[in-house]
């Protein structure tokens, strides 16, 4: 059993100390936090409301919203004198969404951190290639310190460069790759274009990979061309970074490490919790931390919860891939699609190489997508009749999966923008 306080030995261990550190924890954003107080008074609410776990449904949610609206340092809990880190998420609109960190949380940070990478079966022998952004963003620091706490030999390339990465990842002899799994695959074919066949010149045994949405699919273009076993991890900043959740070797969800949060799976429209293993949105309350306590924070990734005991021994719930964001949500004909559920069905079709783009219109009050494909050199260049047949075949797949037929044009190889961080999958034209 991997990682499991020895105290939680059943759900209602879990829940009893996920109870008792909200109380502990209202009490302490009461008195540090002016925008709880108020929150927390105007209803009524104190640590004595919560006597189970259910209770946390009578708290009100924390948004994105809330973060702006107390730019920067309004949601801190501590004096500055006690702050020792501060990242932000970089958003597209608005101020970004900033966050800050004690001593005390940066080592319950790396605690878990480290955990994720020991359930992907990293240990102290490997050497791990960090090619997350250092900077703002959570990726870079926040794996960087998880795995300094497991002993890894850390290489901190950070991001950019890709042939230079290639290089060091060669000659480092690396064994454990750490970004998006978006510009994984741009190293793999980065690699190829070098002459370098990953799984005969390289060392990489295992992918820890993360920060955005990816499909099964996408594992499995990445196992094959890298040579790896490649896990998923997920977090998001508001809540601590990298370090919520992580696969262990069963690769059945994600765990969640439930004795420093709790995850709730709410319906996004009316903010009702959904039914056990239902989808909708992951609203994370956080339990441990000290510069940033978060109450019922509305993450907007949408998955399910499985509470299930797990093969690997482990009690904490698991979270599959999220399959998308509430915000990229496109209503198609009546569907409701997610950009992931796409990915899984061009990434099941051969020929297609892994780059991908969901341009969404709005056509009047209906949405309107257009995917562009990326085809290789012979079929976008020799072969019309081959891509017209391409095209079909995409479009029977998105029929048989999702019930409709979306537009698709394939467009020139490499025209499609590599990101060195997360992916931009959708131009959302709606939204301007
Ligand atoms: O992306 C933290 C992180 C860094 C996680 C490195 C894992 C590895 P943010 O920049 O605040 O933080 O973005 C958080 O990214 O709400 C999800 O929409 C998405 N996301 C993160 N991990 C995954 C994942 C970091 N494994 C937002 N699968 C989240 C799908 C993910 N989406």
């Amino acid at each position: 059993m991997w990682d499991n306080p020895k105290n939680l030995l059943s759900r209602q261990d879990i829940e009893n100390l996920q109870t008792e550190l909200l109380r502990e924890n209202i009490d302490y954003a009461f008195s540090n936090v002016k925008f709880y107080k108020e929150k927390f008074s105007k209803i009524g609410i104190n640590k004595s409301s919560i006597n189970s776990i259910e209770d946390i449904q009578k708290l009100p949610f924390t948004t994105k919203e809330d973060f702006r609206d107390n730019y920067p340092f309004g949601l801190f809990a501590v004096p500055m004198k006690n702050i020792v880190r501060i990242h932000a998420s970089s958003g597209t609109t608005g101020k970004p969404t900033v966050v800050g960190y004690t001593k005390k949380d940066i080592d319950t940070w790396s605690d878990l951190v480290a955990r994720v990478a020991r359930s992907a079966s990293v240990t102290d022998e490997d050497i791990v290639h960090i090619a997350f952004g250092y900077g703002l963003f959570t990726g870079g620091f926040g794996l960087h310190y998880g795995l300094e706490k497991l002993g890894a030999a850390i290489v901190p390339a950070s991001s950019g460069n890709t042939k230079r990465q290639i290089m060091l990842i060669k000659d480092y002899g690396a064994t454990v790759l750490v970004c998006t799994p978006s510009y994984a695959m741009h190293i793999a074919e980065v690699a190829k274009e070098l002459g370098i066949n990953p799984k005969e010149d390289l060392c990489l045994r295992v992918g820890m990979f993360g920060a955005e949405p990816w499909s099964e699919g996408l594992r499995k273009k990445l196992e094959e061309a890298l040579g790896i076993k490649a896990y998923d991890n997920y977090g998001l900043s508001e809540a601590m970074g990298p370090g919520v959740a992580g696969e262990c070797e069963t690769q059945n969800g994600m765990h969640i490490y439930e004795d420093n949060f709790i995850a709730e799976i709410i319906d996004p429209d009316t903010g009702r919790p959904v039914k056990d293993g239902e989808y909708g949105e992951l609203v994370i309350t956080t339990l441990t931390k000290e510069a940033l306590p978060l109450f019922r924070y509305r993450t907007r990734d949408i998955t399910r919860l499985n509470k299930e005991k797990c093969a690997c021994g482990s009690i904490f719930a698991r979270m599959d891939k999220p399959i998308g964001r509430t915000d990229d949500m496109m209503i198609i004909r009546g569907v409701n699609i997610f950009p992931s559920q796409i990915e899984e069905v061009l990434f099941g079709i051969d020929g297609i190489s892994p780059h991908y783009q969901i341009v969404i219109n709005r056509v009047g009050a209906l949405d309107d997508a257009v995917i562009l494909v990326e085809a290789n050199e012979h079929l976008f260049f020799d072969d019309m009749k081959h891509q017209r047949m391409l095209v079909d075949e995409i479009n029977a797949e998105l029929k048989s999966a999702l019930g409709i037929e979306i537009k698709v044009k394939i467009v020139e190889p490499s025209s499609i923008e590599r990101s060195i961080g997360k992916a931009k999958r959708i131009i959302d034209n709606r939204k301007i």
